[in-house]
């Protein structure tokens, strides 16, 4: 309960001092906060007249909770400019860099976020870290080309990560992306330089997103124990 009320209590902050008349187009992270902001701007389009022309997805689920929510939703080929865009991290150091992909779904997530003037981070008490990798500790997650998760891996191991191919729980063999990938998660421990692992993983071929968000985030909204929201910018 504790959790989910802290993240309640960060979407509804994050969404109603981000969110005004003026907005247009949104972007919709993924994950289980995120729910929070939907829940929030569909209360508010209710009662204002909010002139919300788009919502733009992150995923099948991002979509969904447009969809249900009865917002308006659009392709970002349509809006390659965002308003703002909201979503939850895994873990956030002192600079805002992230490590995002705990849904596997960073991939559309990083192309929102990257569009979006102002990208807000939404979480709950537990994401909030100095370094990246001391709370988090599933590793990074890669999104990879399935005909070379084997070389990738090794190539991983070789740069002093520990690499996991993620499997399924409610289907045989590996998680598939939404995008039609495999997710590798590779621990590296503490992250001190997460913008210079960020730069070798992606270099690496067949590496096509990692979750790694560096100086991307404007502001995160954290959701305390006790019911108070800690923004840092
Ligand atoms: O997969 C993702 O990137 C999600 O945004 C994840 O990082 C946060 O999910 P949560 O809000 O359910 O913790």
């Amino acid at each position: 309960l504790l959790v989910n009320e802290a993240k309640r209590q960060a979407s509804y902050t994050a969404i109603d001092e981000h969110v005004d008349a003026t907005t247009k187009v949104i972007g919709i992270g993924s994950g289980s906060t995120v729910i929070f902001c939907v829940d929030r701007l569909a209360q508010r389009v209710k009662r204002e007249n909010l002139h919300i022309v788009a919502c733009i997805p992150t995923s099948f689920q991002s979509k969904q909770l447009i969809i249900e929510a009865g917002l308006p939703l659009a392709d970002l080929n349509q809006h390659p400019i965002i308003d703002v865009a909201f979503d939850g991290a895994d873990e956030v150091d002192s600079s805002l860099n992230c490590i995002k992909g705990g849904g596997a779904c960073q991939l559309q997530e990083k192309l929102v976020a990257a569009a979006a003037k102002k990208f807000v981070v939404v979480a709950d008490y537990r994401k909030d870290a100095e370094v990246l990798g001391t709370q988090w500790k599933a590793g990074v997650p890669l999104e990879v080309i399935p005909m070379a998760y084997v070389p990738i891996m090794g190539t991983l191991k070789a740069l002093g990560g520990n690499p996991v191919l993620r499997m399924a729980l409610r289907k045989a063999g590996p998680v598939v992306t939404d995008n039609g990938n495999f997710v590798i998660d590779a621990d590296f421990g503490e992250i001190k330089d997460p913008i210079a692992l960020d730069q070798k993983l992606i270099s690496i071929p067949g590496i096509v997103e990692t979750g790694l968000f560096c100086r991307m985030a404007s502001v995160a909204y954290f959701g305390g124990k006790d019911g108070t929201v800690i923004v840092r910018k």
